[in-house]
């Protein structure tokens, strides 16, 4: 028998109170497939943000890591403490981050094994070679693996075929998830918490995103671990539509008060013969009862594609039950968004989030407030228009800086600004990364650092001011603008976003 505990990215305990959690999908993707295929092996997955790493009990044979650009710090601070708990014990790291940085992992902390893409295969062809006593892995492709203080690399393996991503979501359990946890541990932060919005599943049905945007590493996520280079001719693939179906029906079989389900990746509106397919299958299902009539959807969706769609999709959708669409827009400037790789334009954003709003869909809008050629025009153009769009009531979610992640176009250019930070987290244990890459505009790059590091300050006392207990993203967004305009001395501005605001702000009071 062996025994495998998957530890999920650790956002910390200071920071995972405040966010919504969700359980880790592609670990519990591995962790259903590998023990359909074999019987002596149990896999275990931590999910730090929710349970306490310290409870955990027991011996494992292997301990495998998910760490995450952002989170990298916290997960060597867990690969440190269960190393001293599981000495003989193997310890493997793999995911996104893992597998665009390669070899440079070893150089953090004392991993055994790196593991370079999806890990199902990868990962069954290692516990299959334990179980048979071996202790080298000389065979297995797409690892790289750490013998007597030298690292070898085995060659680069191949992308999973559609009829293995079959089987792995076949395999998928939503009865064996404690989604009532998350959904307990969400709810916490309102005083009367929103059921729709709370009792969620996410899903992700492509393998990857082959729409090549600039700061974005999940493109290349395929491309990078299967041949180390990014975007080279990997091949796209999402869940056949019946296939999906099955899914959702066992979401809700398992989930009974399942409330919203996610379509998290950003290929759902690829090809819009498929989505048809899907909501008519959905609608079918529905009015023979098979699905619950107020089962909603949300997705991620590309503006310019749906700019195309001429609205009679998104009537469909409402149809089906999508309430909420995801736009990744990141910038009204048409200047900033053609430096990100977004093919993206201004009028096709507006357009879209018209239709969206049309229809009977919430637009939710990406933006990214300080990409490093942001200067103070765009910055200014797309903040009105996102307080305009608050103000109607739609959501935006902002983020302030660009993640330096490996894996995406940015992170390999050299001449952007950046700010190397050192932790040493255990003797042996040590990483040295930029974590954002920051605005090349000097004034931009003091206001984006302004609000970054003092942003608890600015929040204390919006939280003070209006008097709410919790931050949902929109408010994050409000507090945000509010302190650029300040910054800028748009007095009008600000004015008329705190008179606004009043009626916006209650739902969270
Ligand atoms: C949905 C999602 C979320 C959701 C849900 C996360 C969850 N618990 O599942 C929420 C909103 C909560 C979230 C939060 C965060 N996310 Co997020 N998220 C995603 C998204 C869109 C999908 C993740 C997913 O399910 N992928 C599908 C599964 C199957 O793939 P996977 O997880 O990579 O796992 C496979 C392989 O990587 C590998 N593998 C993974 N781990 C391991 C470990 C071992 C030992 C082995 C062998 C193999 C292996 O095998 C798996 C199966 O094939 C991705 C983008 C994307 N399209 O991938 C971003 C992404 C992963 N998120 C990202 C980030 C940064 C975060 C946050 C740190 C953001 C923040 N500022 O707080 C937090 C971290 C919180 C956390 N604990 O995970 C980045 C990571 C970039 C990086 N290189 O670090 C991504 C890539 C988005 C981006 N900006 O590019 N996220
Ligand atoms: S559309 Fe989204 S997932 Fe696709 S490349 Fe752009 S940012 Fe990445």
């Amino acid at each position: 028998m062996l025994r495998v505990l998957l530890i999920g990215p650790y956002k910390g305990r200071d920071n995972s109170g405040d966010s919504f959690l969700a359980p880790p999908f592609g670990l519990y993707r591995m962790k259903f497939y590998i023990e359909k295929k074999l019987e002596d092996v149990f896999i275990d997955i931590l999910d730090p943000n929710i349970d306490n790493y310290r409870d955990v009990e027991g011996v494992y044979d292997v301990v495998g890591f998910s760490p995450l650009h952002l989170t990298f710090e916290n997960d060597l601070l867990l690969f440190g403490y269960f190393k001293s708990k599981f000495r003989d014990s193997l310890f493997i790291a793999g995911g996104i981050e893992v597998s665009s940085i390669g070899k440079e992992v070893f150089d953090y902390a004392p991993f055994d094994i790196a593991v370079l893409g999806e890990g199902e295969e990868t990962l069954l062809k290692i516990l299959k070679a334990i179980l048979k006593g071996k202790k080298q892995f000389n065979g297995i492709k797409s690892i790289y693996q750490r013998r007597q203080g030298r690292v070898y690399f085995n060659g680069y393996g191949k992308q999973l075929g559609l009829s293995h991503f079959k089987e792995i979501y076949e395999a998928y359990e939503f009865i064996n998830i404690p989604y009532d946890r998350y959904w307990k541990h969400n709810a916490q932060f309102y005083k009367e918490p929103n059921w729709t919005e709370i009792r969620t599943i996410r899903g992700i049905f492509s393998n990857f995103c082959p729409y090549r945007c600039k700061f974005c590493a999940s493109t290349n996520f395929i491309s990078y671990s299967y041949s180390g280079k990014l975007s080279a001719g990997s091949r796209f693939y999402i869940l056949p539509v019946k296939d999906v179906i099955r899914f959702i029906l066992k979401i809700t079989d398992a989930w009974k008060d399942v409330e919203t389900i996610i379509f998290d990746d950003d290929n759902l509106s690829l090809d819009f013969q498929y989505l048809k397919k899907l909501c008519l299958e959905i609608i079918q299902l529905k009015e023979k009862d098979k699905l619950r009539k107020n089962l909603s959807f949300i997705c991620q969706g590309r503006p310019d594609v749906f700019a195309r769609s001429k609205k009679k999709i998104l009537n469909l959708m409402k149809n089906a039950g999508f309430r909420m669409i995801m736009y990744g827009v990141e910038s009204f400037s048409d200047r900033v968004s053609a430096y990100l790789g977004k093919r993206i334009t201004r009028q096709q954003a507006m357009q879209t989030i018209d239709a969206t709003v049309d229809a009977g869909i919430v637009p939710l809008i990406y933006i990214i407030l300080f990409p490093p050629c942001i200067l103070k025009e765009d910055l200014i153009k797309t903040v009105d228009l996102c307080v305009k769009y608050l103000l109607k009531n739609l959501e935006i979610s902002t983020t302030l800086l660009i993640m330096d992640i490996p894996g995406s176009e940015f992170y390999y250019d050299t001449s952007l600004r950046r700010i190397i930070k050192k932790y040493s987290i255990a003797k042996g244990i040590s990483i040295q990364k930029s974590d954002y890459i920051w605005p090349s505009d000097d004034e931009l790059f003091e206001l984006g650092r302004d609000i970054h590091e003092n942003y608890s300050n600015y929040e204390e006392n919006f939280k003070q001011n209006y008097g709410i207990q919790h931050v949902p993203s929109r408010v994050y967004s409000f507090i945000v603008f509010d302190a650029i305009y300040q910054k800028f001395g748009l007095e009008d501005k600000r004015k008329y976003l705190h008179r606004t605001l009043q009626d916006v702000i209650k739902n969270y009071q």
